[in-house]
């Protein structure tokens, strides 16, 4: 039987706000590193925040499938309800002290994320919703902006840490040229997140995982966005767009030839061979 959307918003909630708990009590830990390679960090409270997420989902749907960051690699059982867990999303930001990091819980089903959490624990903002109702933070409504000229536009993005020699400044730099001002956050969960509130106005960034916008995405949607996958990669990862809707058009139709020319050879971005 598959839960309710509303059941499974309730659980994504409780599995964030237990992933985001266990970190806070934990922030003397900073570095307590697993492994620091050359632009990414494995942090043991990764897998323990992860750990904490699974286990809030397991006390109430034994059976259901989980995705997470963390083991990524992992063999999934084959039933429609998916929870894709990204238990820091902003790893780098949480390590180095920047409260600027969140645990990102969505439930799917058949693959259509129908609830979703985002929890920012050291800025105190549990942003969710579920499919067909209302986006909140902290139980107020949010909503998009409405802002319609890229000129006007704070628009968020990121650097593919696979690919920071070549192509994710072109992305930048044509950002940069078109938008009022570009921001690199490092948190993509929370840069979509910033958009459904309507303190940003769009985001895109190529090389994120499946894990990083599953449950923002539906957040903004609910608040009135839009969140497209603009390419797919091997193994969860993708290129993804999202903005307050109005200026979707003008940011897909610069960026999707950009995509097109970063592959054009067909092949994958770099590190898409692994999360
Ligand atoms: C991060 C993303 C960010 C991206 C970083 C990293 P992580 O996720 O949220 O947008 O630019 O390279 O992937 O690794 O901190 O969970």
């Amino acid at each position: 039987m598959i839960p309710s959307a509303t059941v499974l918003h309730t659980v994504a909630q409780q599995a964030a706000r237990c992933a985001g708990e266990h970190v806070l009590t934990c922030l003397a830990r900073r570095n307590d590193t697993v492994q620091v390679l050359r632009h990414d960090i494995k942090h043991k409270l990764d897998l323990e925040a992860q750990q904490a997420a699974t286990a809030t989902i397991r006390a109430a749907f034994p059976d259901h499938a989980i995705l997470g960051e963390e083991t990524a690699h992992a063999p999934l059982p084959d039933t429609a309800v998916r929870w894709v867990i990204d238990p820091i999303d902003g790893t780098i930001n949480f390590t180095h002290g920047l409260p600027i990091w969140c645990c990102s819980v969505a439930a799917q089903v058949n693959e259509q994320t129908v609830a979703g959490a985002v929890f920012a624990p050291e800025l105190g903002l549990l942003f969710e919703a579920q499919a067909g109702g209302p986006a909140r933070c902290n139980g107020r409504l949010i909503r998009v902006s409405g802002t319609d000229r890229l000129d006007q536009a704070l628009v968020h993005t990121g650097a593919d840490r696979d690919d920071l020699s070549k192509n994710s400044f072109r992305f930048f730099n044509r950002l940069a040229e078109l938008a009022q001002r570009p921001r690199i956050m490092g948190a993509a969960a929370l840069d979509i997140c910033w958009v459904a509130a309507g303190m940003a106005d769009a985001y895109f960034e190529s090389g994120i995982y499946i894990w990083d916008m599953a449950a923002a995405g539906l957040i903004l949607t609910c608040a009135g966005g839009t969140c497209e996958v603009l390419q797919a990669y091997p193994h969860y990862k993708m290129a993804v767009l999202a903005s307050n809707g109005n200026l979707q058009p003008p940011l897909r139709n610069t960026l999707m030839p950009m995509l097109a020319a970063q592959y054009s050879g067909g092949c994958a971005p770099a590190g898409s061979a692994s999360p």
